[in-house]
């Protein structure tokens, strides 16, 4: 038996997904002829009280459309630095839009509208224009960290008085609704823009969108075929998110309460520090303190529970709808097997 914690991205389709992708729709969305894909936008566009929605093959791909569509080569984006957008997203607002990244402070990933303020530069030659605000909730690297919607208020007036506009990271977006009751359209509303991801926690095999008014979304469109991200038949794909979102969305409350078991359980052993009471979501963070972060994944992974590490001595451990209350009990065994032998 194999736990596979390293990200909410391994999930696979269920049965009853593949039947509906199976049953899809389909048509070349080029040419705008997929309905599966049609009904998909228009739903999750509806969904986050926007008016238009572009469908596609990836996070990365929605977060970058939104960088290039807002800008242009040269302008500025401020963002945390430990987005994704900046972090793993292999450089691609250098690459592909041609941005400066000005990196803020943010704690867990949240930062405050102060830091915004603190950035900001008078209109001046010397200065690269600074033209997006760009926030991700929950917060991957923050440890699936939720922005509070006070927090989001603040950063967004101070960003709009001085003429910015924001793109919120919804990757996990439906983590963040499910954990805090507040709707995904409540957050959504202080955006230009919104990316969500159906294939992490949600658990459709590939898709993400990027939502936005109709203009921007136009925009976007060029941008996605520019990127190659323009597909032919992706009902199949679309039938899978649609699946997701009806089935899988409220569901997560599962994966946070596993979090929340695995990190009360971690935290009472040897050789870990980690707060439970900093888990919100579906993500734990710890810190390893007796052995190299690497060494003990090598450990976990041979005993059958696969984490990631994310630092020299940082792991990461995402529940998922591939692993039960009764995995998360085997895997904390494991865990306290493999580190009662560290001497
Ligand atoms: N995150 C992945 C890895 O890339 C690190 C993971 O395993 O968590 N925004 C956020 C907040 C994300 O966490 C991710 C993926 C993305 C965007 C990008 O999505 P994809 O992988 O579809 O490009």
């Amino acid at each position: 038996m194999r736990i596979d914690l390293r990200s909410d991205t391994i999930t696979q389709p269920t049965p009853a997904m593949r039947e509906a992708m199976a049953r899809a729709e389909v048509g070349d969305d080029v040419f705008g002829d997929d309905p599966t894909v049609a009904r998909l936008e228009a739903h999750v566009s509806e969904f986050l009280g926007k008016e238009a929605a572009v469908f596609t093959p990836s996070g990365t791909m929605a977060n970058q459309l939104a960088l290039r569509a807002h800008t242009e080569p040269g302008d500025e984006i401020l963002v945390d630095a430990n987005a994704h957008i900046y972090y793993y997203e292999s450089g691609a607002p250098a690459a592909l839009a041609g941005v400066m990244c000005r990196c803020l402070p943010g704690v867990r990933g949240v930062f405050t509208a102060a830091d915004v303020e603190a950035v900001l530069r008078p209109a001046d030659q010397h200065f690269a224009p600074t033209k997006l605000v760009c926030i991700e909730n929950t917060h991957n690297r923050g440890g699936g960290s939720v922005w509070p919607l006070q927090r989001i208020h603040e950063v967004a007036e101070v960003s709009r008085a001085r003429g910015l506009r924001l793109h919120l990271d919804g990757a996990r977006l439906w983590n963040a609704a499910v954990a805090t009751g507040i709707p995904e359209r409540d957050y959504a509303a202080h955006f230009d823009s919104v990316s969500v991801c159906f294939s992490k926690g949600l658990g459709a095999p590939i898709g993400s969108a990027l939502c936005g008014t109709r203009e921007f979304i136009q925009r976007a469109r060029r941008f996605r075929k520019m990127y190659g991200g323009g597909m032919r038949q992706a009902g199949i794909l679309a039938a899978g998110a649609l699946h997701a979102l009806e089935h899988h969305r409220a569901r997560l409350a599962e994966d946070h309460a596993n979090a929340r078991a695995l990190a009360e359980g971690l935290s009472r052993l040897p050789g870990i520090d980690l707060d439970p009471a900093s888990v919100q979501t579906n993500i734990v963070l710890m810190h390893v303190t007796k052995l190299p972060a690497a060494t003990l994944v090598g450990a976990l992974d041979q005993a059958g529970v696969r984490v990631l590490a994310t630092g020299p001595d940082a792991i990461r451990a995402v529940t998922n709808l591939m692993v039960s209350s009764q995995q998360i009990d085997a895997a904390l065994e494991i865990f306290e097997r493999i580190l009662g032998n560290i001497r």
